[in-house]
């Protein structure tokens, strides 16, 4: 692996929500001026780009990811000067700066749409996906919409169904069309052009469907999304060599990054569409999706590793703005004791780690009411599933009323315990979680080996505990993760010499290293070890 810095490779990705980051004009809603006020924050907790959600103008049916304009900025979160304005705040800041590109579908407000169901002979009607109905009155197929009913919307003035596998507000694209795809190319070089450095593609794997819209076989499910196998109405064979040309424009532009959501994601599936030639990155959720046990963390990075070799790049997440937060996910308690075992973890395997606003100071999803879920499947199928809003909730700065977020009431309800969780707070505790982030990414920083090194797990190991060895040259670091909440006494790999180990980081730190005359280390409940083994 080349020893040189590659931002993708060996950088840190955080994943701002915009409208929740920071609110500088106080509205309630946050905005890129936001932003660009903690910049500085940013490049001191040392993260190596921001990936934006959507700031395109948009209805907010799904809050902005239902585009109307994919090559401007919604007022509420400012204008292009303000665009201009972060691109290069961020990158004085050696911060690079990734949209989200949401080309899937478009908001039903965006003018290709609104031509779209003119009528039948309008040169923008083969940009969506519409059919006559089937006998009679009957949508063109069984397709259904993740988000709930059918996926076909019959429209009354011109007597067909479009096809939207979101809301109906949100139609799909005809990716085939040859206009399309031209005009889809060209939102990419808009923003390439402006400077952007990378992109984060939405439902990426869903951009073509069966050309002859055949009906998805039926499985067992609840919703009636899940109880069909995805197999005409996504992960086509035309996307391949979609994905070559999109790969062969950003690096014919520089080393412009796409990592793809992989919309109803497997490891496979994530690998099957990233290398090279292909995308740099897919996301494999699965690690999104384990309990929090040791046994089950390894088998599931074990896997990711092994579909990575020889030379695939993994990547690695535990929280974005669809899913419950980490910390709430996994009922983590210990007062952020868990929460930075997780976070050891996120930054010491091998490939990029995502990180999500708010993680880095343990934010809790928040609870809200019936009525203030702003989340449309949420609003649809309460109580049994209560919608994204949760891990959308406004950044918690400090204590001011807002958290600091804003000085009006926010689109979203503030967390109540932001008094006590703030960044303000956990800059000024050395044991803090933030500041326990902020060590270990600068370790990461300076560590070849956890950065770009060799990955293997280390076997033989209490069933609490996750160990691992990342080497680069000479250079060997052992991660050593407690997930347990009780004590856990482990074994060194024969070879490592104890008496010249290294203590590189602790997560926690009133606890000393303690290595006993039998080479053994007692971790404690929730303990996270770094250490440096190379003089073995
Ligand atoms: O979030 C999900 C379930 O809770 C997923 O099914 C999610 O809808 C799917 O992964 C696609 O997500 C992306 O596209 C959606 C948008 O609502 C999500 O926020 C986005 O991440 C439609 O654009």
């Amino acid at each position: 692996m080349s020893d040189e810095y590659i931002w993708w490779r060996d950088g840190i990705i955080y994943q701002i929500y915009p409208r929740s980051f920071m609110d500088a004009n106080n509205d309630g809603v946050g905005d890129l001026k936001g932003i660009i006020t903690h910049l500085d924050y940013l490049a001191d907790l040392g993260v190596d780009a921001i990936w934006l959600s959507p700031v395109y103008p948009s209805p907010d049916k799904d809050f902005g990811y239902d585009v109307s304009n994919y090559v401007d900025i919604d007022p509420r979160f400012g204008n292009m000067a303000d665009f201009d304005e972060l691109i290069s705040a961020a990158h004085h800041r050696q911060i690079r700066v990734m949209m989200d590109l949401v080309l899937n579908h478009t908001s039903d407000q965006h003018p290709w749409f609104q031509q779209s169901r003119r009528s039948q002979d309008n040169p923008y009607r083969d940009w969506y996906l519409w059919r006559p109905c089937r006998g009679g009155s009957k949508p063109p197929n069984n397709w259904q919409s993740v988000f709930g009913g059918k996926g076909w919307e019959y429209d009354l003035k011109t007597g067909e169904y479009y096809f939207h596998i979101f809301l109906r507000e949100q139609p799909d694209l005809n990716w085939r069309n040859p206009e399309v795809r031209a005009a889809m190319l060209n939102v990419f070089r808009f923003w390439l052009d402006r400077g952007v450095d990378g992109f984060r593609l939405d439902v990426f794997n869903g951009y073509f469907k069966d050309a002859a819209l055949r009906d998805n076989p039926g499985r067992f499910g609840l919703r009636g999304f899940d109880r069909q196998q995805h197999i005409y109405d996504a992960d086509q064979p035309e996307l391949l060599p979609l994905l070559g040309e999109i790969r062969t424009m950003l690096d014919s532009h520089g080393s412009n990054y796409a990592v793809g959501e992989t919309f109803l994601s497997s490891p496979e599936k994530a690998l099957k569409y990233s290398g090279p030639g292909k995308l740099h990155a897919a996301f494999n959720f699965k690690v999104t999706q384990q309990r929090w046990q040791a046994a089950r963390f390894a088998r599931c990075i074990w896997e990711w590793e092994e579909l990575n070799q020889p030379d695939g790049w993994p990547s690695y997440v535990l929280n974005n703005h669809d899913i419950p937060r980490s910390t709430t996910r996994y009922h983590f308690d210990l007062a952020d004791r868990m929460a930075k075992v997780a976070a050891a973890m996120l930054l010491t395997l091998r490939g990029t780690p995502f990180m999500y606003y708010g993680e880095e100071i343990g934010m809790r999803d928040v609870r809200l009411s019936r009525t203030d879920i702003m989340d449309p499947p949420g609003k649809k199928y309460w109580p049994l599933y209560k919608g994204r809003d949760g891990c959308r909730a406004p950044m918690q700065w400090n204590d001011h009323p807002q958290a600091g977020f804003s000085t009006v009431k926010p689109w979203l309800k503030v967390h109540p315990e932001y008094r006590k969780r703030n960044v303000q707070q956990q800059l000024a505790d050395p044991d803090s979680l933030l500041n326990f982030y902020r060590a270990a990414i600068r370790l990461r920083r300076n560590t070849p080996a956890l950065t770009r090194g060799t990955f293997r797990l280390l076997e033989g190991m209490p069933s609490s505990v996750l160990a691992y060895i990342r080497e680069q040259n000479s250079q060997k670091v052992l991660v050593i993760l407690n997930f347990g909440t009780g004590r856990a006494v482990t074994p060194f790999p024969e070879w490592v010499n104890t008496r010249s180990v290294k203590l590189l980081l602790n997560s926690r730190a009133e606890n000393e290293l303690a290595i006993s005359p039998n080479e053994r280390i007692t971790l404690a409940p929730a303990q996270a070890l770094i250490l440096d083994v190379s003089q073995a």
